[in-house]
């Protein structure tokens, strides 16, 4: 069987497959229960500094068949209230990385530090949700404040820091070169897509909140781009994120250079066990195509000559 195990940015996973921020709510006992159902690590769901609610509802709306469009608006307990939530989940076994958000590099740095302190692997910088304003791709566009936030963070913690990086920009591995620059361990690619939709009979956006971020099957090729391009820029390791459905779909991102993936919109369309779906059928796709392991898949696609 192939070697499904890989280490990213020093912190050994068993699989490849993370789960993705935010899709399986924020409690440890969700974070605990992806990882019992084969995950290899679980990312928290990003914290802020105060307590935040979120937009109204509809915060979210099925998009085709396999997405959703949402605005949640950031929802999340607090840093304050977080501690249990992580303990909960490490005492589980899982390997858990905390994403966290702010509005500039002294709140990112204060949230990271506090993050570090519960114990977690690494941490995720949320530089990409696409919809809130003066926070996620509102500072995480400019390549100068990537770099300065990540700068910040990387000087305030001792573990891996991984950037999020968002696709509504005409230059995502310039992104990810201002996060290398900054001492980021790795970077992750996509967050969702600036996306609308109108409901034509309430003559009104359908979220809430009026513009939303597209996840799922429709943005794939749009995160293997990314990965692919960002690849080729930066020695750092890149985590693929967007529309993995399918074990064949993550060997794409792998292939594109990714070293691991993240999975969000397929739990919530699928359950949480295609975990242990995605990493038996990832060992066999290896397997039927004669690949040894993940990682001498990593980067395939740019060494077979065209
Ligand atoms: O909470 C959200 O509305 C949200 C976040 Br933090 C994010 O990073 N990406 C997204 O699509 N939604």
């Amino acid at each position: 069987m192939a070697d499904l195990k890989v280490t990213l940015a020093g912190i050994p996973l068993r699989n490849p497959f993370l789960l993705a921020s935010g899709i399986w709510g924020e409690s440890g006992s969700s974070l605990a229960g992806a990882y019992a159902a084969g995950a290899g690590g679980v990312i928290t769901k990003s914290i802020g500094r105060e307590p935040r609610p979120g937009y109204p509802n509809p915060t979210v709306v099925t998009f085709d068949q396999w997405g959703f469009l949402n605005a949640m608006g950031l929802p999340n307990p607090g840093i304050e209230s977080y501690p249990e939530e992580v303990a909960t989940a490490r005492k589980s076994g899982a390997l858990v990385i905390g994403s966290v958000f702010g509005p500039d590099a002294a709140e990112f740095a204060d949230l990271a530090g506090r993050m570090a302190d519960l114990g977690v692997a690494g941490l995720e910088l949320n530089l990409s949700c696409p919809h809130a304003e003066g926070l996620g791709s509102e500072v995480g566009q400019d390549p100068a404040d990537v770099e300065e936030i990540t700068r910040a963070v990387v000087r305030a913690v001792k573990i891996p820091v991984i950037v999020k990086l968002t696709p509504n920009t005409s230059d995502p591995a310039g992104l990810a070169e201002a996060a290398e620059r900054a001492g980021a361990a790795a970077v992750s690619a996509i967050n969702t897509l600036r996306a609308l939709a109108i409901d034509v009979r309430l003559r009104r956006p359908t979220l809430a909140h009026g513009l939303g971020g597209l996840s799922g099957s429709a943005i794939k090729p749009i995160g293997v781009a990314c990965v692919w391009q960002i690849f080729e820029r930066v020695k750092i390791p890149v985590i693929g994120v967007g529309g993995i459905m399918t074990a064949e779909d993550a060997l794409e991102y792998i292939m594109a250079g990714a070293r691991a993936v993240e999975v969000g919109t397929a739990v919530a369309f699928k359950g949480i066990r295609v975990f242990g779906d995605l990493v038996r059928d990832l060992g066999r796709l290896l397997d039927e195509l004669g690949i040894a392991s993940v990682n001498d898949a990593v980067g395939m696609a740019h060494r077979v000559p065209a």
